[in-house]
């Protein structure tokens, strides 16, 4: 009981980063990945590997951004009727899931980086799992915002990474202050891409299901 109260009053006590995300021309950036790395570097492991989903719901990944720490365990759920073949070239992780339907086995995401989904059998279909070396990270909602919250004081260097950043993920490193019992707010302008989009087939009126 008393340790209890005093792990409350510890995490009370724990600092927040509280972040905005906008693109260059003030818009609310959604679906930013905002990660924060002691800036001394030291990192602890994680308790336990956690366990995560990416759905496949109407041919599209849900959610299209996914973000969880190294280790973690991702199934990869298809919710629809017809089959998918999930697949990513990226060097983070490289591999497939040749085409089913269900649930197949997980995937396990051990290697930081931005690992780019697709499916073979549906063009248009792409999603990001963005695999943290942090356990402090948060997305942004369809405000731009995000909260790092029960951050342990420290000095801690925070980036944001999209799938449309124009820039290295590096270059939009920030230092930040997070002290004991306050939160820290800060701003993220960034240059994005225009958004690529390949066209669902079959187009309108036609009835093919692929
Ligand atoms: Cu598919």
């Amino acid at each position: 009981m008393l340790l209890a109260l005093l792990t409350l009053a510890a995490r009370a006590q724990n600092a927040e980063i509280a972040v905005a995300v906008t693109d260059e021309l003030g818009k609310p950036v959604r679906d930013a990945v905002v990660v924060a790395v002691p800036a001394d570097g030291t990192l602890r492991a994680p308790a336990k590997p956690r366990e995560e989903i990416v759905d496949q719901v109407d041919k599209e990944f849900v959610p299209k951004v996914q973000v969880v720490p190294a280790g973690t365990r991702i199934t990869f759920p298809n919710r629809d009727s017809v089959r998918h073949q999930v697949y990513s070239f990226s060097p983070a992780k490289r591999f497939e899931l040749p085409l089913y339907t269900g649930t197949p086995e997980a995937v396990v995401f051990d290697k930081p980086g931005v690992v780019v989904l697709g499916c073979n059998i549906h063009d248009w279909m792409v999603g990001y799992i963005y695999v943290s070396e942090s356990p402090y990270f948060a997305k942004t909602d369809a405000a731009g915002r995000a909260v790092l919250a029960d951050l342990p004081p420290h000095e801690y260097v925070v980036r944001v990474w999209h799938p449309q950043l124009a820039v290295a993920e590096e270059a939009t490193r920030k230092n930040v202050e997070a002290s004991r019992a306050h939160r820290s707010d800060i701003v993220f302008t960034l240059p994005l891409k225009p958004e690529v989009k390949i066209r669902r087939a079959p187009a309108a009126g036609q009835r093919r299901t692929y």
